[in-house]
C-alpha cells in the first residue's frame, strides 16, 4: 500500500542522547535500541479503515512519530511498518449499514488518513500494509503454528492455542480473570464451545454467505485479526524488533496475542524487545472510539480552517502515557502557544539555543516527556537574547524533534 508523503526533516546540530521508553512488559523503563548498532525497528499497529481519524489516533501516531525522530537524530537507520486493518467486522458492518461497497469504504477511509498524517507531519512508515494484500503471509504464518502443534478446528475455524507459548501473559501481565474479561470486551470469544482455552483465540474463519473470502490451504475464509500483524511484522522486521506499538487498548488481547503468535511460529523469543502504549484520548467521560461516535476528527477540523500544527501541539501537550479528555481549550491553548513560539522565531535574535536544544532532546529521550520539551521552548520564547542565529536554530530544532514546523 502506498504511505503519505515524507515531510522534511532537517538536521539539528549538537549531540543526540540515547532513547528510553517504558515497556508495558517489563514494566519499567528500558533502552531502544539496546545497543548503537545503527537501525532500529518499529511496528506500530494501524487503522481499521470504515471511519476518519480521531485526536486518540491522532495522538498514537504522533507519540510513535517522536520515536522515529529520536532515532534519526541518534544516526539510526529507521525501519518502521503499520499495517492496515482493511478487512475486518466493523468495516463490514459499516459498509452494510451505508450501502457502500466495504473496499471504497476502505480506500476512501485509508486516503483521508493519509492526508491527516500528511497534514500532522508524521513520518510515513517505509513499510505501509494492507492485510488484503498480505493473505499469503497471513496462511504461511498460520501454517507455521500448525506445524507447531498450536492449531486445532472448531466447527471449520482455526484457533491458537494459547498455552503453546509458554511465556503467554508476558506482555500484559494481566491475570487470567482480566484476560478473559478483556477478551470478551475487544472481539474475543471466550464462551465459544469446542475451543480448548477460552483464551485461544480465532486464525481462520471458514467462509460465511455473503462475506468476503480467500483462498487458503485451509479452505476459503478470512484471517482472525491478531495473526495478522504477527505475519506482517515477522515478515517486515522480524523477530526481536524494538518497539511493538500502539494505543494501551491493545495490551490484551491484541498484542498478548499477536506475540504469542509470532513466538510459536518462529520458536524465537521475543516478538518486540519493548510494548509501547499511548494511553486513550476520551472526549466526554469515555474513549474516543468508531464505535461510540463520540469522535473529534482530525479532518473535520482541517476542514474548519485549524492549522494542523495546533493540533499537533495540543496532542504534544498531554503526555502519552496519561489519559486525557479532549476539550475546546486543548485546541485554543495550542494555537495561543503556537502564535507566541511564531513571534519568538521571527525576531532579529535570541537566548543561546543550543542548551534549549538539548533540554528539548533530554526531554523526549526520557519516555517523550513532551510536557517538559513544550516548557523548555516556552522558556526559551519568554526569553531574551542577543544570538542573531538562535531563532532559525530553533526552528529548525521544532521542527525535526517535535515535528512542529512553525
Ligand atoms: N487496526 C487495529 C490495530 S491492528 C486498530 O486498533 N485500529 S483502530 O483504528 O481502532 O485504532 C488505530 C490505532 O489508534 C491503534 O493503535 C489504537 O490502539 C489507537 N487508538 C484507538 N482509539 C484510541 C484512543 N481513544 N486514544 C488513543 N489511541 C487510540
Ligand atoms: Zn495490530
Amino acid at each position: 500500500m502506498q504511505a503519505w508523503t515524507k515531510p522534511e526533516i532537517p538536521v539539528v546540530p549538537g549531540p543526540a542522547r540515547r532513547l528510553r521508553l517504558y515497556d508495558t512488559a517489563s514494566r519499567g523503563l528500558v533502552e531502544v535500541p539496546p545497543a548503537t548498532d545503527g537501525s532500529a525497528r518499529m511496528y506500530v499497529c494501524g487503522i481499521t479503515p470504515y471511519d476518519a481519524t480521531h485526536m486518540g489516533h491522532a495522538a498514537t501516531y504522533v507519540t510513535f512519530d517522536l520515536i522515529n525522530r529520536m532515532w534519526r537524530d541518534a544516526g539510526y537507520e529507521v525501519h518502521y511498518t503499520q499495517n492496515i486493518t482493511d478487512i475486518d467486522d466493523p468495516l463490514l458492518e459499516r459498509a452494510a449499514a451505508t450501502g457502500v461497497d466495504w473496499t471504497d469504504l476502505a480506500h476512501s477511509e485509508i486516503q483521508l488518513f493519509r492526508d491527516d498524517m500528511t497534514a500532522l507531519r508524521v513520518i510515513p512508515p517505509q513499510n505501509y500494509v494492507g492485510v488484503v494484500e498480505s493473505i499469503g503471509l497471513v496462511t504461511d504464518a498460520i501454517a507455521d503454528l500448525q506445524r507447531a502443534g498450536a492449531v486445532y478446528d472448531v466447527d471449520g475455524d482455526l484457533y491458537f492455542a494459547v498455552k503453546a507459548d509458554p511465556t503467554f501473559g508476558s506482555v500484559s501481565g494481566y491475570d487470567v480473570e482480566t484476560m478473559r474479561a478483556l477478551f470478551a470486551e475487544r472481539g474475543g470469544d471466550p464462551d465459544r464451545e469446542g475451543k480448548r482455552d477460552p483464551l485461544d483465540s480465532l486464525l481462520w474463519r471458514h467462509e460465511r454467505p455473503g462475506e468476503p473470502a480467500w483462498d487458503s490451504p485451509f479452505g476459503r475464509g478470512r484471517p482472525g485479526w491478531h495473526v495478522e500483524c504477527s505475519a506482517i511484522a515477522l515478515e517486515h522486521l522480524g523477530m526481536s524488533f524494538d518497539v511493538q506499538g500502539g494505543g494501551s487498548d491493545l495490551i490484551f488481547p491484541h498484542h498478548e496475542m499477536s506475540a504469542s503468535g509470532a513466538q510459536v511460529a518462529t520458536g524465537e523469543h521475543p516478538f518486540a524487545r519493548a510494548y509501547v502504549h499511548q494511553a486513550m484520548v476520551g472526549l466526554d467521560g469515555e474513549k474516543m472510539s468508531k464505535s461510540k461516535g463520540n469522535l473529534v476528527l482530525v479532518s473535520k477540523e482541517r476542514q474548519a480552517g485549524t492549522d494542523p500544527m495546533a493540533i499537533r501541539l495540543a496532542l504534544l501537550a498531554h503526555h502519552y502515557r496519561t489519559d486525557w479528555f479532549w476539550a475546546p481549550t486543548d485546541l485554543l491553548d495550542a494555537q495561543a502557544r503556537l502564535d507566541v513560539w511564531r513571534g519568538a522565531i521571527t525576531r532579529g535574535s535570541g537566548p543561546d539555543a543550543a542548551h534549549t536544544i538539548d533540554a528539548i532532546r533530554a526531554a523526549l529521550t526520557n519516555d517523550l516527556d513532551t510536557i517538559a520539551a513544550l516548557s523548555a521552548v516556552d522558556t526559551w520564547s519568554d526569553s531574551n537574547g542577543n544570538d542573531p542565529e538562535s531563532p532559525a536554530l530553533l526552528a529548525q530544532a521544532l521542527d525535526a524533534l517535535l515535528g512542529i514546523k512553525l
